[in-house]
């Protein structure tokens, strides 16, 4: 397939999700707007329709509730094909939202967004746009700080796997064993209806996920009781990672924009990241790796978001020299980076969602950070295999990274969307 056939299918992809303002990952599986997805689909907007990309944003935004909370799931209109749907979350607010977050990708998109607009001279356009999206973006930033950090430590502790994005990771197995599921009650689940179960979570990881659903609408969707009394508390290395990164990028845009006064807090909470990301780092596993909040137990886990220390821009040599023998290692036992599970540990499944496939929005943040550290062979190796995944064999929600048949939903937005933006 030629370049310019690719580029007509994946624009084609976009316009078929697209609902008038935002777009839905992917019409049958996954009928609403999602948060991290709208961020990178912007990112694909941005190569042939500047204020579409912008309107993504600005949609999602316009769902963000007045504590600076960004809901992962916003339900513009409903749609029986998806389970858990806006009555089971009950947040009870307009539009109707779920009560959870998602990995804050929106700073470093819209940073994107905006060097694009000033190289192509259209920033007076924009400026306006830039400083309204200012205003939310770091009143989302806060709002971690303030509900998703309750040690302070400077890292992101998920309240939910669905707010990790990645959903059934290994990581959550441990921390997850306390929630109590004897409640949950009768369900159906649609996502096994859509797709081969052998594609997704479990049973168990459901009654899981429905249960901390339960406890949020228990305690009234209150983010300062959930965070004093939720079961599950993770600090996600994949979150805090990406965090630090929006940060450096909303203090690039707040410097552009001459606010000193939000500068110098930004600062502050990259300040606290900086001193406090170490915790995650895993000495036996010579890896970062998610740690439980609650047990201070290291996950141990070496998973795609494990690779997004260069992302977040800390350079630390030993540290990147540890994770790029990982990598190579990891690269010498797949044909396609990164999976998303170390494939040498034994809970490594190539089709199962966060337990093995690769996903093209993830080696798009893992290639551009080692890209911005210098490491070039190993930025191209991932860059290149994610392209050859798309060229192969489609734009699929997800990828086995050892003979690149697709998993998941196909048709998919934000895969579409990085071809674009990356190719
Ligand atoms: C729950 C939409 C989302 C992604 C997540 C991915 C998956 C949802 C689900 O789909 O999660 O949020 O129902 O499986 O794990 O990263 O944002 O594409």
């Amino acid at each position: 397939m030629t370049i310019e056939t690719l580029d007509a299918g994946a624009r084609a992809i976009l316009t078929a999700n697209d609902r008038g303002g935002y777009t839905v990952p992917n019409g049958r599986v996954y009928p609403f707007q999602w948060n991290w997805d709208s961020a990178f689909v912007a990112l694909g907007f941005d190569t042939w329709d500047r204020d579409r990309a912008w309107k993504e944003v600005e949609t999602l935004f316009n769902a963000q509730w007045d504590d600076g909370f960004l809901p992962h799931i916003v339900f513009w209109q409903d749609d029986p094909g998806y389970f858990p749907g806006p009555s089971v979350w009950a947040t009870g607010k307009t539009p109707v939202t779920s009560g959870i977050t998602q990995p804050p990708v929106a700073a470093t998109v819209v940073r994107k967004l905006w060097d694009s607009a000033i190289a192509a001279d259209a920033d007076d356009a924009y400026r306006l746009r830039l400083e309204s999206l200012f205003d939310k973006l770091i009143a989302w930033h806060r709002w971690f700080r303030d509900y998703r950090d309750p040690d302070g430590r400077g890292v992101v502790v998920a309240m939910h796997p669905w707010e990790t994005g990645r959903d059934n990771s290994p990581e959550w197995d441990i921390p997850g064993e306390p929630i109590d599921i004897s409640n949950v009650g009768e369900y159906v689940r649609r996502d096994t209806g859509h797709l081969d179960a052998k594609m997704r979570p479990t049973k168990l990881e459901y009654d899981r996920y429905l249960a901390l659903v339960q406890y949020g609408v228990a305690q009234g969707w209150d983010h300062a009781k959930i965070t004093a009394g939720n079961p599950f508390k993770v600090a996600d290395i994949g979150m805090s990672m990406i965090l630090l990164r929006a940060n450096r990028d909303l203090l690039h845009l707040a410097d552009y924009l001459g606010r000193d006064e939000e500068a110098a807090e930004i600062r502050a909470m990259i300040a606290t990241a900086e001193a406090g990301i170490d915790w995650l780092w895993d000495e036996e596993k010579h890896s970062w790796c998610s740690r439980d909040l609650l047990t201070g137990r290291s996950s141990g886990f070496i998973t795609s978001a494990s690779f997004l220390s260069f992302y977040a821009g800390l350079a630390d040599p030993a540290k990147d020299a540890a994770m790029l023998a990982h990598l190579h290692r990891i690269g010498s036992k797949v044909e396609y980076l990164m999976p998303s599970l170390d494939p040498e540990d034994p809970g490594f499944q190539m089709i199962r969602y966060w337990r093995g496939p690769v996903w093209a929005v993830v080696n798009y943040m893992i290639g551009t950070g080692l890209a911005e550290a210098g490491f070039d062979a190993e930025a191209a190796r991932v860059r290149h295999d994610t392209l050859a995944l798309m060229e192969r064999n489609g734009f699929y929600e997800a990828y086995s990274p050892v003979d690149g048949s697709g998993s998941g939903g196909d048709d998919f937005s934000w895969t579409a969307a990085i071809w674009l933006a990356w190719r």
